[in-house]
């Protein structure tokens, strides 16, 4: 494998945006994420390449830490951070379709609910799976989303509650998304939740972190 998609790879599970960005210490002056993306890039490594062989596998072992308990919010927000940058580098070549996306993911966090750092998470996360984010942002209602799949009518869902109050609102939006787009699979998440709630509610599938997000998405990729 070409040596600068290990050095990027490395860079994204270290959390190292740009060479400017003094986290992780230990890499201070050394090229992140946002300028090995663009020498691999320019060097004519494809943007598939970049994006399954060095961005994916390391977010991959970034979820796996953090579902171990080795690492922590910030630290992994430091990785999804990185990632978003070698993503800007992609970008175009997804919007040009040079590189397929594996689909479109709908997300956002449930009406009422205003906290959005774990559904940022499981976004950027996904989004680093290879797929078309569009985030929909936080206090979401039924309508909102139920018009994003108009617009993205092949999309998969994902719902995020933090509350326990909110976890009712999550129930109501479930069930009028299957009612207007019956078809539609929606992931569910949030400190609150379990496969018991998500079962309840007729939900697709419940993960307690993003990386089982991003491992059903790619088994069920169309
Ligand atoms: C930060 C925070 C806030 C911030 C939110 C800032 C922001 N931009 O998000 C602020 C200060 C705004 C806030 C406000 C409130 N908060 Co608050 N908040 C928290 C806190 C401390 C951390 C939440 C967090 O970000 N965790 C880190 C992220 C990474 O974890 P996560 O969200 O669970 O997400 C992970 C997983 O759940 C999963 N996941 C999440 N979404 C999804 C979606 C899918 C599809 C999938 C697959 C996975 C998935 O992946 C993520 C990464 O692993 C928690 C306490 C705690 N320790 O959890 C309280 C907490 C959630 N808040 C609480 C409360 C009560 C409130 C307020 C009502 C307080 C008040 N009286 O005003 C308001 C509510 C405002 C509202 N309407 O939403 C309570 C909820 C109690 C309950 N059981 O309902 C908690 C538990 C604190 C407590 N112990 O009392 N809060």
């Amino acid at each position: 494998m070409d040596p600068i998609l290990n050095r990027l790879a490395e860079a994204v599970e270290a959390g190292k945006v740009d060479k400017n960005s003094p986290y992780p210490p230990q890499m201070k002056g050394e090229d992140g994420a946002d300028e090995l993306a663009k020498q691999a890039l320019d060097g004519g490594v494809s943007p598939s390449d970049v994006l399954t062989k060095a961005l994916v596998p390391a977010m991959d072992r970034v979820g796996q830490k953090f579902s171990e308990n080795k690492i922590f919010v910030p630290q992994m927000l430091m990785s999804a951070k990185a990632m978003s940058a070698a993503m800007g580098h992609l970008k175009p070549f997804f919007q040009s379709g040079d590189v397929k996306a594996m689909g479109t993911f709908i997300i956002g966090t449930v009406k009422g609910d205003l906290h959005d750092i774990g559904k940022n998470l499981v976004a950027m996360m996904v989004e680093g799976g290879g797929w078309t984010i569009v985030d929909l942002g936080v206090d979401v209602n039924e309508d909102t989303f139920n018009r994003a799949i108009d617009e993205n009518p092949d999309a998969v869902v994902g719902l995020s509650a933090l509350l326990t109050t909110t976890m009712a609102n999550m129930e109501e939006i479930v069930r009028k998304i299957k009612e207007v787009h019956p078809g539609t699979t929606i992931l569910v998440g949030g400190a609150p939740l379990n496969d018991e709630f998500r079962l309840k509610i007729g939900a697709d599938f419940y993960s307690p972190d993003p990386r089982g997000a991003v491992e059903y998405l790619k088994e069920h990729a169309a």
